[in-house]
């Protein structure tokens, strides 16, 4: 073998190294899509090109109108939503929503990862995955939560500032480029503009800071999506929700992703049922997802001490 062969083969390993990440956008043909990443800070992926068929989203909506039952104590239906008058106690507010507790007409869902294989699956769905680790990165990419937003009429929503916020809102600035979480939000239903869609500044994660206000809100823009899109977005992206004006419900899955550095909303490591994690379809994702086998947080002495020789 030559020298000149030598040195063409390095440098072709060293740069297969580095290009794999843009490798994986290529095999799974997302390239217009780590585009919009890059310009507007948010895509939505249709279900043809993430491949989840449309009936696992109908099962996901049974399941979360029967949980809302469950945790609310009335019987909820997309046409209606809550089938009685509901209200939060006023001790049991959540920041951001009306100050009026029996003008909020929507609440978490949470810990969906535990509740069903469905939502483990959707958690590991290759291109929603291939796409948030495009921006947070490859191997420190991690979980921070799996939600569900179920949502009905109401004209209030989350007020005049429609909720804008960028979900990395707690890293102190300045922020670079690098995401340091990143979102993705499922449509169990369809999202309209009257049926209080998504709500986002295209090309605010290039601001690199929280939202401003009055004016974040004349920027925003309704995402109008179908029901089984995903809509993708870097954690520095400003974001936030219309109300719902129309009778019926607003459900999506909030699959919320994370830089190792970054903490988790949910604590994975200390509460999720291992056994849980090997069930799904890919279990070795799921298992990294977690950060089960993280060298930190540690919670004993973890590096080796020496000791005097006898
Ligand atoms: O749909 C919404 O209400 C907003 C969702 C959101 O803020 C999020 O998933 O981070
Ligand atoms: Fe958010």
């Amino acid at each position: 073998m030559s020298k000149q062969t030598t040195i063409t083969e390095s440098r072709g390993a060293s740069h297969a190294r580095h290009s794999s990440r843009s490798q994986v956008i290529a095999d799974l043909g997302l390239e217009q899509y780590v585009m919009q990443l890059e310009v507007d800070g948010l895509c939505v992926v249709p279900p043809e090109v993430h491949g989840v068929p449309i009936a696992v989203f109908d099962e996901m909506v049974e399941f979360l109108l029967k949980r809302s039952a469950s945790l609310v104590g009335c019987t909820f239906s997309l046409e209606r939503g809550p089938h009685a008058e509901v209200t939060f106690k006023s001790d049991q507010q959540r920041s951001g929503l009306a100050e009026d507790p029996s003008k909020i007409t929507q609440f978490l869902i949470q810990q969906l990862g535990s509740q069903h294989r469905m939502f483990r699956d959707l958690a590991v769905n290759p291109v929603a995955v291939a796409l948030i680790k495009h921006m947070i990165g490859s191997k420190v990419t991690r979980f921070s939560s799996n939600n569900s937003f179920v949502k009905w009429q109401g004209e209030f929503g989350y007020g005049p500032n429609l909720g804008l916020h960028a979900d990395q809102s707690a890293v102190p600035l300045p922020w670079g480029r690098t995401a340091l979480t990143a979102n993705t939000n499922w449509c169990l239903t369809d999202y309209t503009l009257e049926g209080g869609a998504f709500a986002y500044v295209p090309g605010s994660h290039r601001f690199a800071s929280r939202p401003q206000f009055p004016s974040a809100v004349a920027q925003a823009v309704p995402v109008e999506a179908a029901k089984g899109s995903v809509i993708v977005f870097h954690g520095a992206t400003w974001h936030g929700a219309y109300p719902r004006k129309i009778p019926g419900m607003r459900i999506s899955i909030a699959n919320y992703y994370r830089h190792m550095m970054v903490s988790s909303q949910e604590d994975y490591r200390n509460s999720f049922d291992r056994d849980l994690a090997k069930d799904c379809v890919n279990p070795e994702l799921f298992w990294a997802l977690c950060g089960f086998d993280d060298e930190f947080p540690y919670c004993e002495q973890s590096q080796p001490v020496p000791r005097v020789l006898d």
